[in-house]
């Protein structure tokens, strides 16, 4: 595979991965944005299994089914709300990206592909969010040669610019 890193504008529920990430709530419920587009496409399996989770913590993720998704497994994480920025977030949402890839590599999984996490109605600012998701998805990446690609799936003509971008992030 060529690139391990690509953008890619589109819907998450519909990549050929064998994992897509939901930016869940703590509850692993449907909500709205990809969290509701993800549930909506893979059934009510999927909600079924997430019930038996438990709370799932800012930072943390959990795994299910993919149920009629195309990918087999999904990844629930749970991004920081943004507070203006001396909470934390940053930290939180460095450490959703640690855990989805570090739970993805414990389940075999070879490609993954990531929604822009809490830069929907968690209003983390973009440009700082596509950062830190770059660098962490990098350095992962850097450590470890078993995960094949990630991609990043960008619903919206301007988070998949600034995701495009990914060269001038080199110095992250
Ligand atoms: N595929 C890819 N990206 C999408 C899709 C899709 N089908 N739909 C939306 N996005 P948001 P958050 C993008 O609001 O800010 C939920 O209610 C969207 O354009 O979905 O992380 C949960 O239950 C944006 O760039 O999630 C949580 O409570 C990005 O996904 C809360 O929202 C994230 O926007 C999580 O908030």
């Amino acid at each position: 595979m060529q690139n391990k890193i690509v953008a890619v504008e589109g819907d998450i529920t519909q990549q050929t991965v064998d994992a897509i990430v939901n930016s869940a709530n703590e509850s692993l419920l449907p909500g709205s944005g990809v969290n509701g587009a993800i549930h909506k496409a893979a059934g009510f399996g999927l909600e079924e299994e997430c019930s038996t989770l438990g709370i799932c913590r800012e930072g943390e993720a959990k795994i299910t089914k993919g149920y009629r998704l195309p990918a087999q497994w999904v990844i629930h994480t749970v991004g920081p709300v943004w507070e203006g920025g001396s909470y934390g977030e940053a930290q939180t949402l460095a450490r959703c990206y640690q855990s989805c890839l570090t739970l993805a590599l414990s389940y075999g999984i070879k490609t993954i592909a990531f929604p822009s996490i809490s830069t929907g109605v968690y209003g983390f600012p973009l440009e700082k969010a596509a950062q830190i998701a770059v660098r962490e998805v990098r350095q992962f990446l850097d450590t470890q040669s078993d995960l094949k690609q990630v991609i990043f799936a960008c619903f919206e003509p301007e988070v998949y610019e600034f995701y495009q971008k990914l060269q001038k992030y080199k110095e992250l």
